[in-house]
Parts: C-alpha cells; structure tokens; sequence
C-alpha cells in the first residue's frame, strides 16, 4: 500500500522530526483481530509452558519476574493477583501472522524514514498486553539505555513500530511522548531506581508531553530516543499492543546480544 494523503511524505517528515509517526487504522479491524486471536493463542500456549515448569526464572532488581521459554520471556505484572502477563518478548517467531508484519510495506516503507537506510533488519519485537484494570505503569524512560547495554553505539539506529490492537485511550494507558526529546541524546537517569534504566523526571523536561490516542490497528512509531512513559490501565478495556523494533539490515539481534550493565556508565 501507497502511504494515503494523511500520511503523505510531507506530513510523514514533519512526524519524524518531532520524533514520533502516528498513522492512524493502518491496519483494517479484520486483520487487527486476527492479530489480537494470535497474540492471545501464543500467550496461553506460551504460560501452559511455565505452568509445566519449563521456564527459567529470574527476578530483577526492582522485583519483577521473568521467565523465558520458547525462546520468549514472559514478564509478570508485579502486583497483579491472579497473576497477569505483562509483555512477551520476542514474540514474533511464535506466530506467522506476527512474523509476516516485518515485510509488511505499509509499516517498512515509513520505517524506512525513520532509520534512514534501505534495507531493514530486526532488533526484538514484544507484545505489551495492558490488561483492563491490572496493566501497570511503564516510567518515564528511553529505549536507548537498555539497548545501549546490549548493542553499544548501535542501539542508535534502533526503531519501534507499535502495532495498535485495541482502542487506547488516556484512561486505559495511552503513550505519553515527549516531542522532540529524541534530539537532546541520552537524558539523564534515575540513579537512585534499582535498574538504572529509567529517566530522572525531575532533571528532564515532559511538560509538553503529548498522550497519544488512537483507533486499533493504528501505528505508532519511534526511535530509541525518545522520552516515554504510560500509566496504568484503570478501565475494563485492555490495551494490547505488538511491537516491532527495527534497525539496519545485517547486525545482530537483540536476542544474540549479552547485556552489559556495565555499560551503562557511558551514559548521563
Ligand atoms: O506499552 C506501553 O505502554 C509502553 C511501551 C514501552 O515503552 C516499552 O515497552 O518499553
């Protein structure tokens, strides 16, 4: 598909400078729940596995849990009971459905923009479930320093395109984004926070952060450095969403690449 007259490469240039593209019901409702039918087929697939006690598990810092199976980590809303997932990641390869929109032209082409180059390559891709009343905040944070960890210099050229599959509104967790902070670099982090991954809200500027709302099956898309944040999910609508990071074609995905927190130490 052309990009239509709402996304024109005018307008798309002017979203990318203020550092995120929003294109609204790029995908039709058919194929969102399609998507929707196979993020939730993979989850319970993926959770009777770690019923079974086949996963390995590990608690981070700040006391989340994860466990990896099938090649994917299942990480637990904290507080959540009965237990509820919080994201999945990688999760493409669990579904061909999921893994036939890395070649999808209405998501690489504007990609494409965004990175800069000609040909795409995967990075890791998530499915964040949101659930109604239990999904949790996700901080004020950057991409960048996780990725930075993993890949290095890198982690640069890494973009997200954030698959709507359900309405997202401010009271179910929409994004907020702040416009243009992807252009200040690295921000400075929380160092008091037990990851050492987060933004230190009170030396960093969100006052002109923007909630951005949209119809299932839009598109949001971003680079690593942009400041983001969303709040729980207080309503009785979920708000899932698949994520699909991409960066040059031919470098190492995130799934290959050992996390050096040490790393961490180059950055503000
Ligand atoms: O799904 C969300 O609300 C937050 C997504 C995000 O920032 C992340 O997964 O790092």
């Amino acid at each position: 598909m052309s990009l239509n007259s709402r996304n024109s490469p005018d307008l798309l240039d002017k979203q990318v400078e203020r550092g995120f593209v929003l294109l609204p019901r790029l995908l039709g409702a058919a194929e969102t729940t399609a998507l929707g039918e196979a993020a939730e087929a993979v989850l319970a697939r993926v959770t009777g596995e770690v019923r079974d006690g086949r996963a390995d598990v590990t608690v981070w810092p700040d006391g989340h849990r994860l466990e990896k199976v099938d090649g994917t980590t299942v990480h637990w809303e904290p507080e959540a009971r009965p237990p509820a997932v919080r994201s999945l990641s990688p999760v493409t390869h669990l579904a061909p459905v999921l893994d036939a929109l890395w070649d999808d032209d209405r998501i690489t082409t504007p990609m494409r923009r965004i990175i800069g180059g000609d040909e795409l390559g995967r990075f890791t891709s998530k499915l964040n479930f949101k659930r109604a009343g239990v999904g949790s905040e996700f901080c004020w944070h950057q991409d960048y320093p996780y990725w930075y960890c993993c890949a290095g210099p890198a982690a640069r050229d890494v973009a997200t395109a954030m698959v709507f599959l359900d309405d997202v509104t401010a009271d179910n967790g929409a994004l907020q984004i702040v416009p243009g902070s992807h252009r200040a670099g690295p921000a400075p982090r929380d160092r008091a926070e037990p990851t050492g991954l987060l933004v230190d809200a009170a030396r960093t500027d969100v006052r002109g952060a923007v909630t951005v709302e949209a119809p299932a099956g839009s598109v949001l898309m971003f680079p690593g450095l942009v400041v983001h944040r969303s709040g729980p999910n207080r309503t009785g609508r979920d708000r899932r969403s698949l994520l699909l990071c991409f960066q040059p074609a031919g470098r190492p995905e995130l799934a290959d690449l050992p996390y050096r927190a040490e790393r961490l130490s180059d950055l503000p």
